[in-house]
């Protein structure tokens, strides 16, 4: 057995019915490979694989809250602190019923490579709880949020760890999270990022991971000979990622046409009014069933759906493994373009490698929705200087972030034998600058 399988085989067996960890392990490492056998005997006496895959610490607690009727309710919450070799832990925070430990590895595993792709001094982490924010009072989450914190500020801080924002987990949480920090900890520091304005937050922050994949879209298409203007984009999710998607999926002069949630999904021929869907998913907290119903040319599928739609690009920007073999096999007999992952893992490895065999260019989540984690790093810089940059000045930083991770990507894909591989271009170009840190810093 080569020193990938060993590594992956020991994975596997220590870490049982974890199958989102073993894919995104398994993603990483096969396409190491052309690194990992030029320097094979150095790797293997430093154990660097081991190292990598297995975090530095990965906390649960129980997270006690009372709701409306004075039940009380009880969570698992959770806090991976993967890989610090390059940075401070950073990643987000999931509040979803299917958070497990396996869902948090594989997020946190992906997240070393993002954030060394980012150029920025950020090491790998996530958390979150099997906590359900939908149907929940503001009071109950309120509830929920100080609980959490009163566990996870012993493990975080601003030179430590600093979390933010993923599915279920937005502004309003983060509130929340925030004050409790602040009220347990006495100290006024960015613990968190995807802050409100008025206390810390970055401009640009909500808008970024959306618009950061769009920029990424955008060059890969140049790239390959293609551009973005007037191409009918076809994406998935109605959340953060998915809105600022749509938003600047418009503004670069392409045309999105769908989106959809967790019941069903929407097909609007003349375009995704945005404006109406920040209405609905924003403030309404609604289903896109309200959407439908204030805009007549727009048709609402229930049940799954979104890959069926005739596009140029698909752009997944909701959950893991949601673009399956027989979503790429559609997508690619429609004529699809690319596709650019704006959620972390949306695609499966099949449909991966079949969209990749089939002339469909691919661009992997931690190279494409990079630009979130990027502007978090932005947020912590300007809170350690004590000030606040404009919109304007943060936007053309994640531009110049996305131009350097594509740049990252391409150049390492073109090295190791692989043009156009951009799964192998941006796990290797991620993987390079935290084998050499580690590697520094001695066994540790
Ligand atoms: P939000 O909670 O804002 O939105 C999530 C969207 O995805 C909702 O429309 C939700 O529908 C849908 N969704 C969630 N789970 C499922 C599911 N199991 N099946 C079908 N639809 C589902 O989250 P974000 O937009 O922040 O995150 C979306 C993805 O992007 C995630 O993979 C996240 O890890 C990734 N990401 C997020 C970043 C960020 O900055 N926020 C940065 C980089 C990646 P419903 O409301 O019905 O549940
Ligand atoms: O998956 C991700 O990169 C995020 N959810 C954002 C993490 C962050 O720290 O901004």
């Amino acid at each position: 057995m080569d020193y990938v399988q060993e590594v992956l085989a020991g994975v596997i067996a220590k870490n049982p019915a974890q199958p989102e960890f073993h894919q995104a392990v398994r993603e990483v490492l096969e396409s190491l490979r052309p690194v990992i056998e030029r320097n094979e005997e150095e790797y293997r006496r430093n154990a660097l694989l081991e190292r990598l895959t297995t975090p530095d610490r990965l906390i649960q607690f129980r997270v006690s809250w009372v709701d409306d009727k004075g039940q009380v309710q009880v969570n698992n919450g959770y806090r991976v602190q993967y890989n610090n070799a390059i940075g401070p832990y950073k990643g987000g925070l999931r509040f979803h019923p299917s958070v497990n430990q396996g869902i948090i590895k594989f997020l946190g595993f992906e997240q070393i490579f993002k954030n060394s792709l980012t150029g920025l001094p950020i090491g790998g982490g996530k958390g979150g709880a099997d906590f359900d924010p939908k149907g929940k009072s503001d009071r109950e989450i309120m509830a929920f949020c100080q609980s959490f914190m009163t566990e996870l500020y012993k493990y975080v801080g601003a030179d430590m760890d600093v979390p933010a924002g993923d599915i279920g987990v937005g502004a309003r949480e983060i509130g929340y999270l925030y004050g409790q920090y602040k009220r347990i900890r006495g100290v006024y520091e960015g613990v968190l990022t995807g802050k409100g304005l008025s206390y810390g937050g970055s401009l640009a922050r909500r808008e970024a991971t959306g618009y950061g994949l769009l920029y990424l879209t955008e060059q890969l298409l140049k790239a390959n000979g293609h551009s973005l203007a007037g191409k009918i984009v076809a994406v998935s999710g109605a959340g953060n990622v998915a809105t600022y998607a749509i938003e600047k999926a418009w503004q670069l002069g392409a045309k999105p046409v769908t989106c959809s949630d967790s019941t069903g999904w929407i097909y609007d021929p003349d375009g995704i009014d945005v404006a109406l869907l920040k209405q609905v998913k924003e403030v309404q907290r609604a289903r896109l069933t309200e959407y439908a119903a204030a805009r007549p040319g727009a048709r609402y599928h229930a049940g799954k759906g979104v890959w069926s739609v005739k596009c140029d690009v698909a752009l997944p920007c909701a959950t893991q493994n949601e673009l399956q073999l027989e979503d790429a096999e559609l997508l690619a007999k429609n004529g699809c373009i690319a596709v650019a992952e704006g959620a972390n893992m949306p695609t499966t490895l099949e449909a991966t490698g079949y969209l990749q065999s089939h002339g469909v260019l691919f661009c992997p989540g931690k190279a494409s929705n990079a630009g979130g984690v990027a502007v978090s790093a932005l947020e912590m810089s300007q809170n350690s200087e004590r000030l606040g940059w404009s919109f304007e000045e943060v936007d053309e930083q994640l531009k110049g972030i996305m131009t350097h991770i594509f740049t990252a990507m391409d150049e390492a894909a073109k090295e190791y034998g692989m043009p156009g591989n951009y799964v192998v271009g941006a796990n290797i170009a991620g993987f390079l600058k935290v084998a050499e840190a580690m590697t520094a810093q001695g066994i540790v």
